[in-house]
């Protein structure tokens, strides 16, 4: 059976189908399925990676992974977080992310200069079959955020965030090493242990 990406995030689409890559499994992303973006209404990471899961496998016929993520800053009580996607966009609706980093520099340095700069990112993965089944795995990655952003792979917010134990941000790393080291790496391999157990 093919696997629904349901996700309409161009880069979330892109390391998704990275880490799904090695299985062999044929992939369809939400887009080339036809799916509507689904309002996220959820209150929490898993609530909303549950909704767009659910749809999608609803929707679709097929089975679903959706991700929810986003960026929590600790200096901020963990915003962005689950409204990390929409935290900076402009007048006309579209994100910039550049100003989403300023935004959070801006919020940092009203809160003084010693403020550690602790973040994490988190990513709610959820697996929904057609038949109403549903799994749910929530990952994390620990780090400080950096200004002027730094590099240009990955996408988001990797260009200020740099993994605890490193000194590079996450838009500086091939994708392979921040693959080993992601809150949406940590969230898959939870998955896979699961789909291993009930073998
Ligand atoms: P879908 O709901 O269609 O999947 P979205 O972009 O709306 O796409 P989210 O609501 O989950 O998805 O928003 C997640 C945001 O968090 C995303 O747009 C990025 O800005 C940020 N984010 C998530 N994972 C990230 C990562 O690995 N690196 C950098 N930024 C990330």
């Amino acid at each position: 059976d093919k696997l629904v990406l349901a996700t309409h995030n161009k880069g979330k689409l892109r390391e998704i189908a990275e880490l799904v890559a090695p299985f062999g499994i044929e992939v369809i992303g939400a887009e080339e399925a036809g799916l509507p973006e689904p309002e996220e209404t959820g209150t929490t990471f898993i609530a909303n990676a549950e909704l767009k899961a659910r749809q999608a496998a609803d929707l679709s016929g097929h089975p679903a992974l959706a991700d929810d993520s986003g960026l929590c800053v600790d200096a901020l009580g963990g915003d962005p977080g689950i409204r990390s996607a929409r935290w900076a966009e402009d007048a006309d609706g579209n994100r910039d992310f550049t100003r989403a980093m300023e935004k959070v520099e801006t919020a940092l340095q009203a809160k003084g200069d010693d403020t550690p700069r602790d973040a994490h990112f988190t990513c709610a993965l959820s697996l929904a079959w057609p038949d109403g089944r549903i799994e749910t795995f929530e990952g994390k990655v620990h780090g400080t955020l950096t200004w002027p952003p730094r590099g240009d792979k990955g996408f988001g917010y990797d260009p200020i965030f740099v993994p605890h134990d490193h000194d590079i941000s996450f838009a500086e790393m091939d994708p392979a090493k921040k693959h080993a080291m992601s809150h949406r790496a940590d969230a898959f391999r939870q998955l896979l242990d699961w789909l291993e157990a009930q073998r």
